[in-house]
C-alpha cells in the first residue's frame, strides 16, 4: 500500500472539474462530460498529480443536488476518464461508490465523513485516499458568523477528532490528508490565519491539502468587499505562500501557473 505522502510528493498539484452549473468560479463551464474530460485531461498534461471531479457546489448559500443528480453529472466524466489519477469531490457514499468502481483514487470529503454515515466504509473496504475537510456550519448557513475561540486550534482539534473517527472505521492513516477548509465558515482574517499558521495544522502529521485557489477571501483583500472570486495572481500567491508553511497537495483551478510557481517556490526552499 503506497502513503498517501508517497503518492503525492510535496509539493502536488489537485486540478479541479466542477460539473456543476453554480459552482462559484467556474460553474456551467464543464456541464457538457466530454468538455470536463477535456479540462482535466489538460491539467494532468500541465502537470497536475490528480483531478478532483465534483458534481455539487458547496459555496456558500448553495442548497445541495441528489445522488442521482450528482450521479448523472460525474458517471460520464469518470468513464472518459477511466485509467487517470482521479479523486471525487462527493459526501455521498452512493456517489463515492460508483465512482472508485469506476478508478477515483481518492475520495474528497467537505463534510468530514459526518454528512453521510455510510461513506466511512464505502472508502475503508475500497482502500482509497481520503481527505477529510474543515467545515463550520452547512454550506447554506456557513458564512453568517463563523466563531472560533481560537481558528488554528479550533480546526485542528476538529480535524483530529475526525481522523480519529476514520481510522476507526477502517480507514488506513496512511491513505489520509486533512484541510483546513478554506472559505467554509470562515472570515477573511480567519481563512489568511489559518495558512499562516498552517504548522498547527501540519503538527497532526498528515498531509495537508489547502484550497485557496479563486476564493472570495482573495478578491475582498485585494480591496473589493463584495467579490466572490479572487484572481489568477492572488491565487498563485496563496498557493505558493501555503507550500512554504507546509501545505502538500494544493486543490486549483488554473493549473499550469500554480505547477510553475511551485516548482520554482520548491527549488528556492530545498536550494
Ligand atoms: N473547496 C471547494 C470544493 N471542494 N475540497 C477540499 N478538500 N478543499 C477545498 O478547499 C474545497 C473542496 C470549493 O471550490 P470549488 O470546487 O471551485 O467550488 P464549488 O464548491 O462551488 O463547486
Amino acid at each position: 500500500m503506497i502513503s498517501i505522502e508517497m503518492r503525492f510528493p510535496r509539493p502536488s498539484v489537485m486540478g479541479v472539474v466542477n460539473v456543476t452549473p453554480d459552482s462559484f468560479s467556474d460553474g456551467g463551464v464543464h456541464l457538457d462530460p466530454d468538455v470536463a474530460a477535456a479540462a482535466a485531461r489538460r491539467m494532468l498534461d500541465e502537470g497536475a498529480a490528480i483531478v478532483d471531479v465534483g458534481g455539487e457546489s458547496t459555496r456558500p448559500g448553495s442548497e445541495g443536488v441528489s445522488a442521482d443528480e450528482e450521479l448523472r453529472r460525474v458517471v460520464p466524466v469518470l468513464e472518459a476518464l477511466r485509467g487517470l489519477p482521479v479523486s471525487i469531490d462527493t459526501s455521498k457514499a452512493e456517489v463515492a461508490r460508483r465512482a472508485l468502481a469506476l478508478g477515483a483514487e481518492l475520495v474528497n470529503d467537505v463534510t468530514a465523513l459526518r454528512g453521510d454515515p455510510e461513506l466511512a466504509e464505502v472508502v475503508a473496504e475500497s482502500g482509497a485516499y481520503l481527505c477529510l475537510m474543515h467545515m463550520q456550519g452547512e454550506p447554506r448557513t456557513m458564512q453568517s458568523q463563523p466563531t472560533y475561540d481560537d481558528v488554528a486550534a479550533d480546526v485542528a482539534g476538529f480535524l483530529e477528532e475526525r481522523l480519529g473517527f476514520a481510522v476507526d472505521a477502517g480507514v488506513a492513516e496512511e491513505r489520509i490528508c486533512l484541510d483546513p477548509g478554506i472559505g467554509f465558515g470562515k472570515t477573511v482574517e480567519q481563512n489568511f490565519e489559518l495558512v499562516r499558521r498552517l504548522d498547527v495544522l501540519t503538527a497532526l502529521g498528515r498531509p495537508v491539502l489547502v484550497g485557496f485557489s479563486r476564493k472570495s477571501s482573495l478578491g475582498r483583500i485585494l480591496g473589493d468587499p463584495t467579490a466572490t472570486t479572487g484572481p489568477l495572481s492572488a491565487s498563485v500567491a496563496a498557493g505558493v505562500t501555503a507550500y512554504e508553511r507546509g501545505a502538500t497537495i494544493l486543490r486549483v483551478h488554473d493549473v499550469r501557473p500554480h505547477v510553475e510557481a511551485l516548482a520554482v517556490a520548491a527549488a528556492v526552499v530545498s536550494g
